[in-house]
């Protein structure tokens, strides 16, 4: 029995004081809820979400990270540094990464590895362009980010990571693949995991769907059998909705 894990992604929104607003309403609204609860905020925002939400069910997660635990890399935020604030998740491998940061898969699997191997439970997204939707080729290209992300990473910890499917095109326009297609390329990233690692593993794993998640669409897309939870950008930003989505 897999335990649905909701996930804000901030993305580079909200200043400290609009963190405290939002949690101070968001934490009453969700108590009775049964899905795991995780909020990204940018970096600068984590130290003080770890305080305020200590005792209640919200767990934090960082947006990215680099792979190494330190060293000349300006800029960059380690895993030790996360650790260091008990963090629970990162995401890891956003298209905006890939797409504006240049992350290649062989990034995102030196992220993915450096994560787990601190504890860090990764949120790895992946998912296709409008061009190769058009084109039919968003399982060839979700599973080459699949196994290259998953490249070299033992059972035991693969199961901690959490896949986000995003296609490209649903993020942030409005439009979201409908909750049988989002179903069908889930369906079909479980069963590249069942290739990797076998039954027990890929039944145990997690996939989201994310890209403009809303009150409205969430619980369609929470009642897909395969579909575990989701990752949420815009409609995270407000306590109010936020909330109405992790109680669907
Ligand atoms: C996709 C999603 C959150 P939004 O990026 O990762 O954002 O819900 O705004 O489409």
């Amino acid at each position: 029995m897999r335990v649905p894990i909701i996930a804000a992604n901030w993305k580079m929104h909200m200043t400290v004081s609009e963190a405290k607003e939002f949690v101070e309403e968001f934490k009453g609204k969700i108590e009775g809820t049964d899905v795991e609860v995780v909020i990204c905020p940018p970096f600068t925002l984590l130290n003080t979400l770890k305080e305020i939400t200590n005792g209640t069910k919200i767990k934090i997660g960082a947006q990215n990270m680099h792979w190494e635990e330190k060293g000349a890399f300006t800029g960059e935020i380690s895993p030790i540094m996360l650790k260091d604030l008990n963090i629970d998740y990162c995401i890891i491998g956003h298209s905006e990464r890939r797409q504006y940061f240049s992350e290649t898969d062989e990034i995102v699997n030196k992220k993915v590895k450096s994560a787990l191997a601190h504890d860090i439970k990764p949120i790895l997204c992946v998912g296709e362009t409008l061009d190769e939707r058009k084109a039919e080729k968003t399982e060839e290209v979700v599973k080459k980010q699949v196994l290259a992300a998953f490249k070299d990473v033992d059972r035991e910890l693969a199961k901690e990571i959490v896949i986000a499917y995003e296609p490209i095109w649903a993020i942030g326009t409005g439009l979201t693949a409908s909750p049988e297609d989002a179903n069908k390329v889930i369906a079909f990233i479980r069963e590249t995991i069942k290739e990797l690692y076998g039954e027990d593993i890929s039944e145990e794993i997690r996939i989201q769907y994310g890209g403009s998640v809303k009150p409205n669409n969430v619980e369609d897309i929470m009642n897909m059998e395969d579909i575990d939870g989701a990752l949420v950008g815009g409609a995270s930003l407000k306590a109010e909705s936020f909330a109405q989505i992790v109680n669907f």
